[in-house]
């Protein structure tokens, strides 16, 4: 069959700098099983609507399948109807965020036939095969459909037990020239994420080397289930670096999963091979603060890691325990001094504005910053659709599809999870990024405006 993957455009206000890796590792499932995979990367390319009809005018499919976060919905909703009107035989199928997290708002608005919800490679793999049998697609676990006019949604599929046996991603179906020079981290990326100044890098390209995470903060998406972690083989790892740098001149790896030191044994094995095969590369990775141990963290400087992506939030251990992070402030301290002084970026991330947030703990994030020399911007504390926050936070958010129509960047504000009025939250969000006291300040600083950028409606 003729396949035709599309990927949403995110982040319109930075550069390209992530391959959209779990719709290329299906496309490359779905080449393995024989099909002819066209893969139109949107994100990447940046076209108009105009263009990208255009250009999918000259593409034949008999199946298209579109992926994006949950950020994606107005552009999903949009390319689906093209889709449709382009191709009214051929169904689209929709994986990702979006389809995971809210699949009946998506068929209710779209001209959608399927939801692929969670990891895609089988279930696309399977739902391909069940439509080229002409048999009805009920018996394909993980799926959404429309059924006489109502959703269906099938028995969740078991996730993938073995990592190692998912292929590298088909890199060679996407515009890798465009995103190679775009680094993972650092200022362009509009992540808040900085890096050391020695460190230069050409050629980055990111890469996910397990899935799932082990714990259950209340904000946060869990794509392939709550709680269940799999991590590839430290050989399999290696193995794909070892082919970004032989192909693409790969020089920096950023291995963008939840928690790539979560296990100890497959990270020192996976420093190994990095030093015994000599690759030219240095890395980064996001991380926990309670996995970063002194020896640990010395062996991953040695072979080349120099930035580690900490999940801070919140300086306020009343805000941790309320996010349910399970973490203390002092282990995230000395997360980042260890970090440095193993000679990486501590890269840090805060959230502003949980529910219960007040002065004091705003000012607790303050003195933390402070105390460590950060600088940096925070995210409004956002609830996705899915999480535990979105749903304890529900009744503040009076209708779900105007809310979701204005999720994007959560530098951008969408809703108040906090007693304290609009105007002011906005000053207190300026106040935090910029490390000013605010329990000490007068009035007359607080109440001032706050400068463009912050009062981001
Ligand atoms: C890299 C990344 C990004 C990148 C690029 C994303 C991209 N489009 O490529 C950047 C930095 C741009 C980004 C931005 C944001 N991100 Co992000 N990001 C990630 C991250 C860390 C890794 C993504 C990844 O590679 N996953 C691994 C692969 C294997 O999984 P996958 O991509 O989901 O694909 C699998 C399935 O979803 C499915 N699938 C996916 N597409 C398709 C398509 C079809 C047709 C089919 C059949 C199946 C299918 O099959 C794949 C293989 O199993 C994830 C966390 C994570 N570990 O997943 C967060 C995550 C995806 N991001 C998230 C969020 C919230 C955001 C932001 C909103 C954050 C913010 N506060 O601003 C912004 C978006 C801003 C905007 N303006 O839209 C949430 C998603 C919530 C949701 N319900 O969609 C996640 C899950 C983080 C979290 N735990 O909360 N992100
Ligand atoms: S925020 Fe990090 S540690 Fe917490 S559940 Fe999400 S990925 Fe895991």
């Amino acid at each position: 069959m003729n396949i035709l993957l599309v990927n949403s455009p995110v982040r319109l206000d930075a550069r390209p700098n992530c391959i959209p890796y779990g719709l290329a590792t299906v496309a490359a499932v779905l080449r393995n099983e024989g099909h002819k995979v066209t893969l139109y990367d949107a994100n990447a390319l940046r076209p108009t609507r105009e263009e990208l009809l255009r250009d999918l005018g000259r593409i034949q499919w008999d199946i298209a399948g579109v992926s994006g976060l949950v950020t994606t919905f107005s552009f999903q909703v949009w390319i689906i109807e093209r889709l449709k009107a382009m191709n009214p035989q051929a169904p689209v199928v929709s994986g990702g965020g979006l389809a995971t997290s809210i699949p009946r708002l998506l068929f209710k608005h779209a001209p959608l036939d399927f939801a692929v919800m969670g990891e895609g490679e089988e279930t696309m793999a399977e739902l391909v095969e069940t439509l080229e049998r002409g048999d009805a697609p009920s018996s394909v676990q993980g799926l959404a459909y429309r059924e006489e006019g109502r959703v269906r949604i099938t028995s969740p599929r078991p996730n993938i037990p073995d990592l190692d046996t998912v292929p590298f991603p088909a890199w060679d179906l996407l515009p890798m020239e465009v995103y190679l020079p775009n680094p993972v981290w650092g200022g362009e990326a509009r992540n808040s994420s900085g890096f050391l100044p020695h460190v230069r890098v050409s050629r980055s390209m990111n890469v996910i080397s397990s899935r799932g995470c082990p714990f259950a903060c209340e904000f946060c998406y869990h794509l392939f289930g709550r709680s269940h972690y799999r991590f590839r083989s430290a050989e399999n790892v290696a193995a794909e670096v070892e082919q970004l740098v032989d192909r693409y001149g790969v020089d920096f790896v950023g291995f963008v999963d939840d928690n790539m030191m979560a296990s100890e044994k497959r990270l020192l094995e996976f420093c190994d091979l990095l030093e015994r095969r000599k690759l030219p590369i240095t890395w980064g990775c996001h991380a926990r603060v309670t996995s970063a141990k002194p020896d640990i963290l010395q062996r991953m400087a040695e072979t080349g890691c120099v930035w580690i992506g900490y999940g801070i939030e919140s300086g306020s251990q009343r805000i941790l325990d309320a996010m349910n992070k399970k973490v203390r402030v002092e282990e995230a301290r000395r997360a980042v001094l260890r970090t440095r002084q193993a000679g990486m970026f501590a890269n840090t991330t805060f959230i502003f504005g949980y529910p219960g947030e007040t002065l004091e703990t705003i000012q607790e994030t303050i003195d933390f910053k402070k105390s460590l020399g950060i600088r940096c911007g925070s995210f409004f504390a956002t609830p996705y659709p899915g999480t535990p926050l979105y749903e304890k936070c529900r009744d503040r958010i009076p209708d779900e599809e105007t809310y979701i129509l204005s999720l994007g960047n959560a530098t951008q504000f969408t809703v108040n999870l906090t007693d304290f009025e609009e105007a002011r939250l906005f000053r207190l969000k300026q106040a935090m990024d910029e490390n000013s006291d605010v329990l000490e300040r007068p009035e007359s600083v607080l109440s001032g405006e706050p400068t463009a950028g912050y009062a981001t409606k």
